[in-house]
């Protein structure tokens, strides 16, 4: 089923002033840090780093000063590391008199090969204003100039469009102001002895660090909101690492205050000043609220938002009634999409019938806390769920089936051994054929989905598959030049984007940063 954007305009949405106030009460402080420009470089062809871009140091930072640049001149500086915050640069000119302003283009890339694309060349469904760059000019000089948005980048390009042939534009002292809701991680790592596994890591934090802010942002570069299935993942890998309660409450205060007035919880909702709830609906993203909830209990029981938040969950898990047929069949809609990955090459039927069975049982561990009476309706409706799912199981080929043509696929797999439909044996020889036929992984897009097979390996006792898995995957990104891991990325079409172009990519994306958690709760053998 091929995602698309829903306009929803006649919905009627509840905004709970009280949980909005929690939401409140929950905000970060943002910590700051002032990190200048550490060199100069260049783009170069490289077949080893994605799209075959490379970089070369070119000169110092001391450099910078002595570059006099006029029409066309173009410098790109290196800041060493992924930044998400406020840049500010000094300029000059040097030369005879303005006699014409500085037309000037900043550019800013979290990958060396978004600036190999140009943004008059993009195509893409997804709006061209997220591509990260300014054009100004500016009438007089020297000036010390901060641009007016939070960029997320490594590289910033300096492209002089024209100054006169009197004078040239000289620039100095660039520094960004980086910032995040968190610092240093309060949990202690896991103990890495595999070099790889300490990058693999390490990247993974670093994305998750620059993903916090004033909520759990999806990418800084873009969507910058808060989307409900990268939350869950987010708040996982949080537990493991930053451990920033606050920050989840608050985010799940924020779904929980604005349902739609018939108990539908939005797929992701708009910060930036007032709170909006967006008219997009997924699925599994709505299931996932009461993931992300009983997520937070178990680390520790906090009645409050216990108390405020269950009845929200029971409420989206009653209007989700409507697509479980009596004998527990989950019936996929259009107009409700069951997301699990971006790519749209695998039937989702039987992973939408997974999903939800794992969120029920989530609900059935809240609804115990609560000594929630329904309880056994829940178990009831968890008994028939099962049984359908355990239909779906092909005894003949040995895997979950998953639509009317019966497919085959991973993803169906992988979710029914996280649903723990089938029980711990059955689970591990299920991702043992798993990985013996249908593997290596092909046609899914995002480190989302690579997540949740390598959490199935790891469920399923295959630790050495889940490794191995991670280190092809995550160990690619870093092999091909990440400080932060991706939104989408497909190792066998390496440059694939869900937009049509990689220029609005996301190259720090947190829902890739769960090496973190997969690390700390499975990887020390
Ligand atoms: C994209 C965002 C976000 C994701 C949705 C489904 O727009 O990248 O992270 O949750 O898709």
């Amino acid at each position: 089923m091929a995602f698309k954007f829903q306009i929803n305009n006649d919905l009627k949405f509840n905004h709970r002033l009280d949980l909005l106030k929690k939401a409140d009460e929950n905000r970060p402080e943002i910590h700051r840090q002032t990190i200048t420009g550490q060199a100069l470089v260049k783009l170069t062809d490289d077949v080893t780093k994605l799209e075959g871009i490379g970089l070369e140091q070119e000169g110092t930072m001391a450099d910078l000063a002595s570059r006099k640049l006029s029409r066309d001149g173009k410098v790109i500086i290196d800041f060493g590391r992924h930044v998400v915050g406020r840049f500010k640069i000094h300029i000059e000119h040097t030369g005879s008199p303005m006699d014409a302003p500085l037309a000037v283009k900043f550019r800013f890339a979290e990958m060396p090969n978004e600036l190999a694309h140009q943004a008059s060349e993009y195509d893409g469904w997804l709006s061209k204003a997220w591509i990260q760059e300014e054009t100004l000019h500016l009438d007089s000089l020297p000036v010390d100039l901060e641009l007016p948005r939070r960029y997320s980048f490594r590289y910033v390009e300096i492209d002089v469009i024209d100054s006169s042939p009197k004078w040239q534009a000289v620039f100095s002292n660039p520094t960004a102001v980086a910032q995040s809701a968190v610092t240093t991680p309060t949990v202690a790592a896991p103990k890495l002895d595999d070099p790889v596994l300490q990058r693999i890591y390490q990247v993974g934090l670093n994305t998750l660090h620059d993903c916090m802010q004033d909520v759990f942002e999806d990418g800084p570069k873009r969507d910058r909101r808060l989307w409900l299935g990268d939350l869950r993942l987010q708040a996982l890998a949080n537990y493991a690492t930053y451990d920033n309660r606050a920050l989840v409450k608050r985010c799940l205060y924020l779904f929980g205050a604005m349902t739609t007035t018939d108990g539908r919880i939005s797929a992701n909702v708009f910060t930036n000043q007032d709170y909006i709830p967006d008219d997009t609906f997924m699925y599994d993203y709505s299931l996932f609220f009461i993931s992300t909830l009983d997520d937070l209990e178990k680390q520790g029981e906090d009645r409050e938002i216990l108390e405020d938040l269950y009845p929200i969950a029971k409420k989206q898990w009653a209007y989700t009634q409507r697509y479980i047929a009596a004998d527990g069949r989950v019936k996929a809609d259009e107009d409700y999409p069951v997301f699990v990955d971006w790519s749209n090459e695998f039937d989702k039927t039987a992973c939408g019938q997974a999903i939800t069975i794992y969120a029920l049982r989530q609900l059935i561990d809240l609804a115990k806390r609560m000594g929630d009476a329904e309880v056994t309706k829940y178990q009831e409706q968890l008994a028939k769920l099962e049984d359908y799912a355990k239909g779906l199981f092909d005894a003949k080929r040995g895997f979950f089936v998953s639509g009317p043509d019966r497919e085959v696929n991973i993803a169906s797999q992988v979710w029914m051994v996280l649903a723990h439909v089938l029980d711990d044996d059955a689970n591990q020889a299920l991702m043992k054929k798993t990985v013996e036929q249908l593997f290596p992984v092909r046609g899914i897009a995002t480190p989302y989905m690579y997540h949740h097979v390598t959490e199935a390996l790891f469920e399923a006792g295959l630790h050495d598959e889940a490794i191995k898995l991670m280190k092809t995957y995550w160990g690619k990104m870093c092999q091909l030049g990440a400080d932060t891991y991706w939104e989408a990325f497909e190792p066998e079409k390496p440059a694939f984007s869900p937009y049509g172009s990689p220029i609005v990519n996301s190259y720090c994306h947190a829902w890739s940063c769960t090496p973190v958690y997969l690390l700390k709760k499975y990887g020390q053998h």
